[in-house]
């Protein structure tokens, strides 16, 4: 009996469109048939967007968790013969070859197969793919691309079930996770990951340091290289798609963090720390890193290199602990790319703002390049319960500096273990901060989205506005909450300023006035500004008037 045949398991997950929206694909020349979501728009336009959904969000798709997604990339994996001895992204890349994966990337993200196929070989870009992992539809972590929000999940010795988990899985990528990491501890690990990654559309992530730990008893001293292999073999051979390693954590550099305010926050990073000084001896996973280069690339699997040492408070940032880890990580990018490996390096952690560029600049002249992923960071320590917020300003300033992929953070940080609406909370805060990031990074497509949503505001289509939105139920009911009647849909003002003062009513009031009298802008302005002027004061000249229900 495989895993998902389990009938005791059974997840209840959401499926059906996002409201105001539908599931498409568009056919590729090739054959390809990609993913996006159209929202239709009352004045008859409609604008795509990309989406990480898969085929929850589609009406004509039948989703059966015991059976697993359709197996999208079965048959290109199957027709494929290596290359130099290698079946990974970043061998083909290096080859010349464009695969389907880069083609399809290309079509979502409506760019040349050729920059994907690029920035791959160049290793500023990876495609976390594991062959084993076949239902997963492809994208790409790179600086040239949409910046990509990863959200974490996983059940722990105290909390949550397999179900609750896979529901999170789809939950997440139905607001747009571009990836998901399953970090579960205690029971049930493999089992577990089994159902979320047979369900995901996206990429998964682990960590196989915390599954070693439970098979060790939870006692990092008993932990060893033997341990660890099986447990990443295993992983890979379900389909993990990348995997964090924090091979950077060396013996030496322990110490360096003794006189830090928060020491070593990075679960990974203390269990290896603890490993280190239990047998005084140098980490197994920086001593064993070229066989663990030789495992990932028979899969395809994507290093994460993780940030064992990263700051955990804004007094530790950029110190000699975590810049001396960084500079080993970019000895090791450089290790696994000489075996076709593809990688990623991880990032901080508390940062306060003018300290954050100086981290992708350290990044990228020491990793050569590979994308970047950071947690956060938080900009300060000061507000447990809304760490969504201080880590998404971080996070929206390291992204428009180069940081490819962002680790969401939610309100429960510090505090607890998300639950649904944290994660939701997460996932749409770090859209936030990733699409302000694509604006400033000038992405070719970044901003049609903010303009039809503006433009829908500006005309007062209000139900535009909300589809628009990355959370349109929450903007309609917030509007609800003080205009619930139908006609205010359509009304020209909201509750904000009320029917009177309403800025974009008061400048189509201008404009109209212009176009009636013939007048240029300048001319219209100035003569408008004059009748509204004197109209405020007929009105008594009171800036707030009382809301008017409509
Ligand atoms: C991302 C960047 N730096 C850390 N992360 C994420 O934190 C990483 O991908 C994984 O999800 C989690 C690992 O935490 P520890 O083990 O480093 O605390
Ligand atoms: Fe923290």
């Amino acid at each position: 009996m495989t895993a998902l045949e389990d009938r005791s398991v059974s997840p209840t997950v959401t499926t059906g469109p996002i409201t105001g929206s539908r599931k498409a694909y568009r056919e590729t020349p090739d054959g390809l048939r990609v993913p996006f979501r159209r929202v239709e728009l009352t004045n008859g336009e409609h604008v795509d967007l990309y989406d990480t959904s898969g085929p929850y969000t589609d009406t004509e798709a039948s989703i059966d968790v015991h059976s697993g997604l359709p197996r999208l990339r079965e048959g290109w994996i199957a027709d494929r013969e290596p290359v130099n001895g290698a079946v990974t992204q970043l061998a083909y890349a290096k080859a010349g070859t464009v695969t389907r994966e880069m083609a399809y990337i290309a079509a979502r993200e409506g760019v040349d197969p050729e920059l994907v196929r690029a920035e791959v070989a160049a290793g500023r870009a990876v495609i976390p793919a594991n062959r084993r992992h076949p239902e997963s539809e492809p994208m790409v972590i790179g600086k040239k691309f949409l910046v990509k929000i990863n959200a974490n999940i996983g059940n722990s010795a105290v909390w949550s079930s397999i179900e609750e988990e896979v529901d999170k899985m789809v939950w997440a990528t139905r607001w747009g996770a571009d990836t998901v990491m399953d970090l579960s501890t205690g029971k049930r690990i493999h089992e577990t990951r089994e159902w979320i990654i047979r369900n995901s559309p996206v990429p998964i992530g682990t960590v196989p340091i915390y599954q070693a730990l439970e098979k060790v008893d939870g006692d990092p001293a008993k932990l060893s290289w033997e341990v660890y292999r099986d447990t990443v073999i295993e992983q890979c051979e379900q389909g993990v798609d990348y995997m964090t390693v924090h091979a950077g954590v060396l013996l030496r550099y322990v110490p360096l963090t003794a006189r830090r305010v928060t020491g070593i926050v990075s679960r990974g990073g203390s269990i290896m720390a603890a490993w280190c000084l239990a047998h005084h001896r140098e980490s197994f996973l920086y001593t064993h890193f070229e066989e663990l280069c030789e495992i990932l690339r028979t899969y395809d699997v994507t290093f994460s290199l993780g940030d064992g040492l990263r700051p955990g408070s804004i007094a530790d940032a950029n110190d000699e602990a975590q810049f001396a880890e960084l500079r080993t990580l970019g000895e090791l990018t450089h290790v696994a790319r000489a075996h076709d490996v593809q990688v990623m390096i991880e990032g901080p952690g508390h940062v306060p703002m003018h300290k954050i560029a100086e981290n992708v600049r350290l990044e990228e002249e020491w990793c050569g390049e590979a994308p970047f992923y950071t947690l956060g960071p938080l900009a300060t320590d000061i507000a447990p319960a809304y760490d969504h917020i201080t880590s998404a300003i971080g996070a929206a300033q390291i992204a428009a500096a180069g940081t490819a992929m962002l680790c969401y953070v939610t309100p429960k940080e510090h505090l607890g273990l998300p639950n649904r609406d944290d994660v939701k909370t997460g996932v749409i805060t770090y859209k936030i901060a990733a699409h302000s990031a694509d604006l400033a990074k000038g992405h070719p497509r970044a901003q049609e989205r903010d303009d039809a949503l503006s433009k829908a505001r500006f005309e007062f289509r209000w139900v535009d506005q909300f589809n628009l939105s990355l959370d349109p139920d929450t903007a309609r009911s917030f509007h609800d909450e003080t205009l619930p009647a139908e006609p205010a849909k359509t009304a020209h003002f909201c509750s904000m300023c009320g029917p009177k003062f309403c800025s974009m009513k008061i400048t189509q009031d201008v404009r109209r006035y212009a176009e009636e009298r013939g007048l240029d802008s300048v001319e219209a302005i100035e003569a408008g500004m004059r009748e509204k002027s004197s109209e405020f004061a007929d009105q008594g000249g009171k800036v707030y008037l009382p809301v008017v229900e409509g």
